[in-house]
C-alpha cells in the first residue's frame, strides 16, 4: 500500500539517451501517452513524462526524461543524470553507426552515475530489409557489458510496453537489493535474459546466430 498522501510506493527517475533520430521521443510517447501527465520544461530544455505502473502489487511512479536535442552534440549535461535510477540507451537497428555509438553513451553513464540500472534498446525493428544491426551482435555486445537487450518498434508498438515493464522490474529489484544486500543471490539478475522481438509472422530468419 502507498503511504499516506502518496499515490505510489516507489518513484524512479529514468533517462532515455542515445543518438539523435533513433526514436527516443517516439518510445516515450508510445509508452506514456495513453495515461500520462506530461510536462514540458522549456527553461532547461528537457522533457519528462510520468506514468505509474503496478509491479507485484506495488505502485511504481516513473518519471521518464527525454533529451530535447542536446544528444546531437553527443554529450548531455551532467545535471541531467543526477538522481537517476535507470538509463535506457537506444540505438536504431537500421543505423549501424547509432549502435557503434552505444559505447560512448555507456561511457558517459559511467562518468555521471554510480550504480545505475541500464538497458539497451534497438528501436525501429519493423523493416527487416533495412536492418543493419543483427540481433545476435546486439546480444553478444549486451552480454559483454552486462546489459540486457530489447528490440522494439515505437512505430508499430512492438515490445515497447514489455521493455519498459521489464526495466522497471530491474530497477525495483535493484532498489530492494540495495536495501537488503543479503538477497543478492536471488534469481533474476539483470544479465539472465535477453528479450528480442518475436517474429510476428512466425517465419524464421535465414541466418542463424547466437
Ligand atoms: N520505422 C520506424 N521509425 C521510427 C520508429 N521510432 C521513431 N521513428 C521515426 O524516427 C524519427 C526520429 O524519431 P524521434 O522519436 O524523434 O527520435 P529521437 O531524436 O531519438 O527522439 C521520426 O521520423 C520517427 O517517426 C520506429 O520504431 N520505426
Ligand atoms: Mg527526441
Amino acid at each position: 500500500m502507498a503511504g499516506p498522501g502518496k499515490d505510489y510506493n516507489h518513484l524512479f527517475k529514468l533517462l532515455i539517451i542515445g543518438d539523435s533520430n533513433v526514436g527516443k521521443s517516439s518510445l516515450l510517447l508510445r509508452f506514456a501517452d495513453n495515461s500520462f501527465s506530461g510536462s514540458y520544461i522549456t527553461t532547461i530544455g528537457v522533457d519528462f513524462k510520468i506514468r505509474t505502473v503496478d509491479i507485484d502489487g506495488e505502485r511504481v511512479k516513473l518519471q521518464i526524461w527525454d533529451t530535447a536535442g542536446q544528444e546531437r552534440f553527443r554529450t548531455i549535461t551532467s545535471t541531467y543524470y543526477r538522481n537517476t535510477h535507470g538509463v535506457i540507451i537506444v540505438y536504431d537497428v537500421t543505423n549501424a553507426e547509432s549502435f557503434v555509438n552505444v559505447k560512448r553513451w555507456l561511457n558517459e553513464i559511467t562518468q555521471n552515475c554510480d550504480n545505475v540500472c541500464k538497458i539497451l534498446v534497438g528501436n525501429k525493428n519493423d523493416d527487416p530489409s533495412k536492418k543493419q544491426v543483427e540481433s545476435c551482435d546486439a546480444v553478444r555486445f549486451g552480454e559483454s557489458v552486462g546489459v540486457r537487450v530489447f528490440e522494439t518498434s515505437a512505430k508499430e508498438n512492438v515490445n515497447v510496453e514489455e521493455m519498459f515493464m521489464a526495466f522497471t522490474h530491474m530497477v525495483l529489484r535493484a532498489k530492494k537489493q540495495s536495501q537488503n544486500p543479503n538477497r543478492h543471490n536471488e534469481p533474476g539478475g539483470h544479465t539472465d535474459k535477453i528479450n528480442l522481438q518475436k517474429h510476428r509472422d512466425g517465419k524464421k530468419k535465414g541466418k542463424k546466430c547466437c
